[in-house]
């Protein structure tokens, strides 16, 4: 092997790395939902190049509103979808979507845009 192959090999293993990482393994920081007057729980997620927060923490028993902003022209974060929920929405670009849930049992529950790309978590206690 030369110098450039093992170069070039190191480069695609790095490229492999950070996209496992990125889709994957990267969680973003959590964020506990707050609630407001009503019991509501409510938390703002943007949306670009994935959901920032990608991970929310809500109490079961009590509904919760996610306010879904999506700041990109990126047509990948079009669509949210939280499937253990049946809640599916369609999000213009910079328009924020509420989207409704009661979270009954604690649980882990993911929400991904529609062709499962963008991954976010929501920790239900
Ligand atoms: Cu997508």
């Amino acid at each position: 092997m030369t110098t450039t192959n093992i170069i070039v090999t190191l480069f695609g293993f790095g490229v492999i790395g950070w996209i496992v990482w990125y889709f994957w393994l990267w969680q973003g920081e959590s964020v506990a939902a707050a609630g407001v007057a009503g019991g509501v729980q409510v938390v703002d997620v943007t949306v670009r190049g994935g959901y920032q927060p990608a991970s929310i923490v809500a109490e079961a028993g009590r509904p919760l509103r996610l306010n879904f902003t999506r700041r990109e022209a990126s047509l990948c974060g079009e669509e949210v979808v939280l499937p253990d929920f049946g809640r599916r929405a369609h999000l213009p670009e910079n328009q924020p979507v509420s989207l409704e849930s009661l979270p009954r049992e604690p649980g882990e529950y993911e929400f991904t845009c529609g062709m499962n790309m963008y991954k976010g978590k929501l920790i239900v206690r």
